[in-house]
């Protein structure tokens, strides 16, 4: 048997043992990077660690879970027909109905086929004399493969905080983005929340209406937005999916990947009357970026910024009715200097009895106990514990695989001082690797959407350009790579990001380089240079023959 046909058996079902691309993660990315691939005729598998599709939203399914950017543009845009057919309900849809609209996908474009679940890969290997990858998984398999995709998500490395006693306590722990499949009831129970960020506001409301006791431990506050979340109107799906092209392209061209009227004023020169009347429609609008964009510099000038936030603090001061609550619920950093949450029922779960917030930074956390959590102050007994606690973002999905390049270094060293990658989209030293929405591209800053479909063609354009050419590797230069790294980091240096600690920098990870890591230049700015690079015969990548 030729050997490119023998398969693998494990788990019950087959794995190719050599392919023409093997594809990390059956997320956003993964699903419609197959679907292209198999359309160029590329022999083509994707592993998929989780038990079926659907990535970040396969694994994150704690209560309240829902996407932040508005349902009609948080979807695919390849396929019109796909465009058109799937309901959705409310204007940010909840992780079920994400999980149904990827199981859609699927079962459309016939994709569950060319897709191994349950297996997990553990390390690729690159292959010089050969030119090709060696990926093996946790079960045993290894594929020969020419191209490596990582489309392995910039929010899939879990990740638990570094607290004492984390083993000894007797409860239940859950991790937010590890959340079990089967349902879970903490109905009569006294549960503890650790974590504010998006995941920690998403889930908090939800627990509240549940538990008997909620405490929530929080660090850093947050600045939760108002969602204005509801059941779409009659009609109203309708009426978006005919402006669909229209749309799509107006976030194509956009920053944050969502259609918005760039802003053309100061919030220095604006008046009081002015600046009042322009945050409190954006508040009334909601969503994640209405308020950033009323004026040109709240990003990027302390000053300007000062006056968002005394109109959010105003906001928080208002929503939660206990006055010391509020305090402590009011950030002192600038707003959008890290990734403020949408709000469903946040701020009003604090105004319920049963509801308390733990301020860790008047009481510090200092272990979990096998009864509950204790501070400097006290220790509260829990009979669950619910690590809200985030993500190694961006770098720790690619970092945990163990891939290795020329001259076997691995990515975790390359990276050793930050990433570097040409585009977010390669890396130097490792040939025919791509990445999606890799850490030097909008990624997280964007509708992550936008920015995977954006990838997935300029790959699939990459490699029909070497098919065409008899081309057998692709490689950043170093110098292309050593020039966007710089750039990435002077976009970074116009805004407010690099002032904060947040996971953009790598902070919240003990010991990982602090490099503000997606590009800032915004979604449309970087299409249009990765359109350059590819016009050009792929500007900035090295090919062998
Ligand atoms: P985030 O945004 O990283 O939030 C994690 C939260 O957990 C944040 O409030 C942290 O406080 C807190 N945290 C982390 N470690 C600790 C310890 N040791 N003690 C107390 N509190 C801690 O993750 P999310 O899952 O909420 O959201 C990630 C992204 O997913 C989100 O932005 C969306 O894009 C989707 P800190 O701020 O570090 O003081």
């Amino acid at each position: 048997m030729p050997a490119a046909l023998a398969q693998a058996q494990s788990g019950g079902r087959s794995i190719p043992r050599t392919v023409d691309v093997v594809v990390v993660g059956a997320g956003l990315s993964g699903l419609y990077m197959l679907h292209k691939l198999r359309a160029q005729g590329l022999s083509t598998v994707v592993l998929e660690a989780n038990s079926d599709v659907g990535g970040t939203w396969y694994a994150n399914r704690y209560p309240g879970a829902r996407v932040d950017v508005e349902s009609f543009g948080y979807s695919y845009s390849f396929d019109p027909d796909l465009e058109q057919e799937f309901e959705w309900s409310e204007r940010f849809a909840t992780q079920p109905e994400l999980l149904r609209y990827f199981q859609h996908v699927a079962e459309r474009f016939d994709l569950r086929k060319d897709i191994a679940f349950d297996t997990s890969v553990t390390s690729a290997q690159y292959d010089e004399s050969g030119r090709r990858w060696q990926v093996r998984t946790e079960r045993g398999d290894t594929v020969t493969t020419r191209f490596l995709v990582m489309a392995t998500g910039s929010l899939s490395a879990a990740k638990m905080p570094e607290i004492p006693g984390l083993e000894s306590f007797r409860g239940v722990s859950y991790h937010t983005a590890q959340w079990p499949v089967e349902e879970v009831d903490f109905t009569g129970q006294r549960v503890g929340v650790i974590g504010t960020g998006s995941s920690g506001v998403q889930v908090i409301p939800l627990i509240a209406e549940q538990a008997a006791e909620l405490t929530v431990f929080q660090r850093t506050p947050a600045y939760a937005l108002p969602a204005h979340n509801r059941p779409l109107r009659p009609g109203e799906g309708t009426s978006a999916k005919s402006d669909y092209p229209a749309y799509r392209k107006a976030a194509r061209e956009s920053g944050f990947g969502v259609p918005m009227e760039p802003p053309t004023k100061s919030a220095l020169e604006a008046s009081a009357e002015e600046r009042e009347q322009a945050f409190e429609e954006a508040w009334q609008a909601g969503g994640l970026t209405a308020l950033v964009g009323t004026f040109t510099d709240i990003q990027t000038d302390l000053d300007a910024n000062a006056l968002a936030m005394e109109f959010l603090h105003r906001k928080i001061a208002e929503a939660a009715t206990d006055l010391q609550t509020a305090a402590d619920l009011t950030p002192q950093y600038p707003f959008w200097s890290k990734r403020p949450c949408l709000n469903t029922g946040y701020y009003d779960a604090f105004n319920r009895p049963n509801v308390r917030l733990v301020n860790l930074q008047r009481e510090p956390l200092t272990e979990v106990t096998g009864a509950g959590i204790r501070t400097s102050a006290r220790e509260y007994e829990l009979d669950a514990i619910v690590y809200a606690t985030g993500f190694d973002a961006m770098t720790g999905s690619f970092t945990r695989v163990d891939v290795r390049g020329r001259g076997g270094v691995s990515l975790q060293e390359a990276w050793a001082a930050g990433p570097r990658t040409y585009l977010g989209l390669g890396t130097v030293g490792f040939p025919n690797l791509f990445m999606i929405a890799g850490p030097g591209s909008p990624s997280v800053l964007s509708n992550m959407v936008v920015s995977i479909e954006q990838h997935v063609d300029w790959v699939s354009d990459a490699i029909a350009y070497m098919e065409r050419r008899g081309l057998a590797t692709i490689e950043a230069t170093p110098t292309a790579q050593d020039e966007w790294v710089d750039h990435v980091n002077v976009l970074a240096s116009y805004t407010l990001f690099p002032g904060t600690d947040s996971w953009f920098l790598g902070a919240n990870v003990p010991g990982k380089a602090r490099v503000f890591m997606p590009y800032a230049g915004g979604v449309g700015a970087y299409r249009q240079k990765c359109d350059e690079v590819a016009a050009s015969g792929y500007a900035g990548f090295q090919f062998s023959s």
